[in-house]
């Protein structure tokens, strides 16, 4: 599967009824996904919990990313209550990789990846799409896969989020100083 795998939860079958089948599962699985049993999801029990759909690794910027959303007093992991919502999140992701993915090759890209951030509200030039395949594609496949796809996403809601800061007038250009641009970037880095 492409994000998370319960090779041994499948089998039960209280979780082939529809109803409620993935809050069931959820459940079952956050035993199975805190290994040490500290009743805290760290970065590296999440990232192997998770899969980008190849033999390679889940990206562990887009694990940290996505940890330190929905982590509140800043522990460096989820509790189980957090962890519905980082749950709920990668879910939502994977519904999402999977409709712009449209010949179903695992990943996507750069036509889809076009097809997806206009589906967002992005307006991007054609070249632009091939910068962002170039700066998310830690494959070399010359598209992206499912955590890489969720790491260009987030990184490029989290600039647009800070420019829309400063373009007051929405016009799609700032003028900033020196300090307002290190400022920029600090909300970022
Ligand atoms: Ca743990
Ligand atoms: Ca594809």
């Amino acid at each position: 599967g492409l994000a998370l795998h319960f090779s041994s939860v499948r089998g039960n079958p209280l979780t082939q009824h529809k109803c409620a089948k993935w809050d069931l599962i959820f459940l079952l699985s956050v035993p199975r996904v805190d290994k040490d049993r500290s009743g805290v999801i760290s970065d590296s029990e999440l990232q192997q919990a998770l899969s980008n759909g190849t033999w390679t690794p889940f990206n562990p910027v887009t694990v940290r990313s996505i940890i330190s959303m929905f982590d509140r007093e800043n522990k460096g992991g989820v509790n189980f209550n957090e962890f519905a919502g980082v749950w709920k999140y990668i879910t939502d992701w994977q519904n999402i990789f999977r409709t712009y993915d449209r010949d179903n090759s695992g990943f996507i890209d750069r036509n889809e990846l076009k097809q997806a951030l206009t589906g967002f509200g992005y307006r991007l030039s054609d070249q632009f799409y091939g910068t962002l395949i170039e700066k998310f594609d830690r494959q070399r496949k010359s598209q992206v896969a499912f955590d890489d796809f969720i790491q260009c996403c987030i990184v490029l809601q989290r600039l647009t989020d800070v420019f829309r800061q400063y373009d007051t007038d929405q016009d799609g250009w700032i003028q900033v100083s020196y300090e307002q641009y290190l400022s920029m970037v600090f909300n970022i880095v």
